[in-house]
């Protein structure tokens, strides 16, 4: 055995992290189910660190010190139980399987209870960041066991994005499938967030006229205040690009349909069954979706709808006013987005009996994620003090904010509701909040309705127990349905 720890697959990711294991003086062994592309990353970056390239699964596993440490950077799903059960077949109890992959944490979970049974240990690791996070340092959101833990976290400090204090961006983030979901909802989060920043993009392009440009200006503006994120300046980066090919500024020459891969859908789709209420982000995924449905929105074109004019009407001073409230907007609704996030994370912990730290999640996404950000730093004080135990709308801090850009917040949906721009998170955001705040809700007429058409029954606000209405002499609805 020469090396420290390996890596499977070597595609962006898996030869990123690689690199970077190496760089921080590991001897790594790598291996690839296509031994050509470990031959080519031997002869791109062999003379950068000590690597031990292995043509078989076999040959990897036995080129690995005990406990052996493999990392699997494979395609999600079906790959990745194929790598898991060769590296299982040569593989001893105690040793450490880690898949890196965005895998769905309920495959997460399985996978950890079958490996777990052969006595060797499974970690469900979720890596953010993309190549350069993996190459530079990441954020990384180990689940599985507290003994894979102790050997796996010196390695994946050293090569872990270190935060502005120097902390390192990792921590063991719960028992089986909790590493992955919590990169799941931070990839949700990353949804909303983005979607947020299109919004503001929108409102001021159609609202008000702006250039690119000009935009990119204001977003720059925006980097140097509580919105200080890595999306918000790599939205002032993409604004400022013209297109060499056309002289056009590149947003405009790109097509405006919306990638996704799964995560942000999975974010919603496992709130749903719990229960929680992730608005915002189930928002941004409706609204990528919406963006691809190219058929659909041709046709809308043909029908020529009316609408009223998109450009707001106002004087000389007030577009400044204006994107100052779409600044006040655009920090209240993300606030909202992180407060149902964290929801849904709070939610899962209960259900799967994971004791997940909310306040090192959030220190742990302030480098080498996506959604770093400054105000990441107020989330894991807030956390850390109590104070955001039942929301993180309640910790006085987000409650100062929201308060201040309520306002502001409210006009600025309103002028996009009456000027048809649309502003799916915004105004979701905005009705959550509103909902939250609300003493009485329209429900008490939903469970109305319920108990009359299906003898649902209902709650009483003034005694417990559980009523139903005999709505008819005879029992049965008087309005028959036709
Ligand atoms: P890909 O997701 O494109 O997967 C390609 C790798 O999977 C290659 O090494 C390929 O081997 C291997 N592979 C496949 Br496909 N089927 C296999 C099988 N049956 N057995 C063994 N190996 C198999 O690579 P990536 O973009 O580097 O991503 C790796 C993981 O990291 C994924 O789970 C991804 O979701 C996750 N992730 C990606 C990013 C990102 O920004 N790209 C960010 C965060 C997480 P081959 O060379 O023989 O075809």
């Amino acid at each position: 055995a020469q090396a420290n720890i390996g890596v499977v697959g070597l595609a962006a990711m898996g030869a990123s992290l690689s690199r970077n294991l190496a760089h921080h003086g590991y001897t790594v062994a790598v291996c690839n189910r296509t031994y050509a592309r470990t031959e080519h990353f031997m002869s791109e970056y062999a003379d950068e660190g000590k690597f031990v390239p292995a043509k078989t699964v076999q040959e990897f596993v036995a080129s690995l010190e005990k406990p052996r440490m493999a990392i699997i950077m494979v395609k999600a799903g079906q790959p990745t139980d194929d790598v898991i059960d060769e590296l299982c077949t040569y593989m001893e109890p105690g040793d450490i399987i880690v898949d890196g992959g965005n895998a769905y944490f309920k495959d997460t979970m399985r996978r950890e209870k079958e490996v777990s049974a052969k006595g060797i240990h499974f970690v469900g690791c979720g890596v953010s960041g993309g190549e350069e996070g993996a190459l530079l340092g990441p954020s990384m959101m180990p689940g599985g066991s507290d003994e894979s833990w102790k050997s796996l976290k010196p390695i994946l400090e050293a090569i872990a994005a270190k935060a502005p204090d120097g902390t390192p961006c990792v921590t063991h983030i719960g028992p089986n499938g909790a590493g992955h979901f919590v990169k799941m909802v931070h990839n949700g989060i990353e949804y909303s967030d983005m979607q947020l920043i299109a919004e503001s993009y929108d409102l001021m392009r159609r609202g008000l006229g702006m250039t690119p440009q000009e935009i990119g200006d204001v977003f720059d503006q925006w980097n140097n205040t509580d919105l200080n994120s890595y999306l918000v300046e790599i939205t002032a980066q993409v604004l400022h690009k013209v297109d060499d090919k056309t002289g056009k500024p590149i947003v405009d020459v790109i097509l405006d349909h919306a990638g996704m891969k799964g995560t942000g859908t999975w974010t919603v789709q496992t709130a749903l069954s719990l229960g929680v209420p992730v608005t915002g982000i189930a928002e941004a995924v409706f609204a990528r979706g919406l963006s691809s449905q190219t058929e659909l929105r041709e046709e809308a074109q043909k029908q020529q709808f009316k609408g009223p004019p998109r450009r707001f009407r106002c004087g000389r001073e007030q577009p400044r006013s204006l994107y100052r409230a779409i600044r006040q907007a655009l920090y209240a609704s993300k606030i909202v987005a992180y407060a149902q996030g964290f929801n849904e994370i709070t939610a899962a912990g209960k259900e799967y009996d994971w004791d997940i730290d909310l306040a090192a999640v959030a220190r742990i996404w302030r480098a080498g994620c996506i959604i770093r950000a400054k105000f990441l730093n107020r989330i894991s004080d807030a956390f850390e003090s109590g104070a955001a135990d039942v929301s993180l709308l309640f910790a006085p801090y987000f409650k100062d904010a929201i308060e201040s850009c309520e306002h502001a917040w409210r006009d600025v949906v309103a002028q996009a509701v009456k000027h048809g721009i649309p502003c799916p998170v915004f105004s979701s955001s905005l009705a959550y909040f509103d909902g939250l705040r609300s003493k009485r809700l329209p429900a008490s007429l939903i469970q109305g309705q319920r108990d009359l058409f299906g003898a649902h029954t209902y709650q009483r606000v003034d005694e417990d127990g559980t009523f139903h209405v005999l709505w008819t002499e005879t029992g049965e609805p008087e309005v028959k349905m036709a």
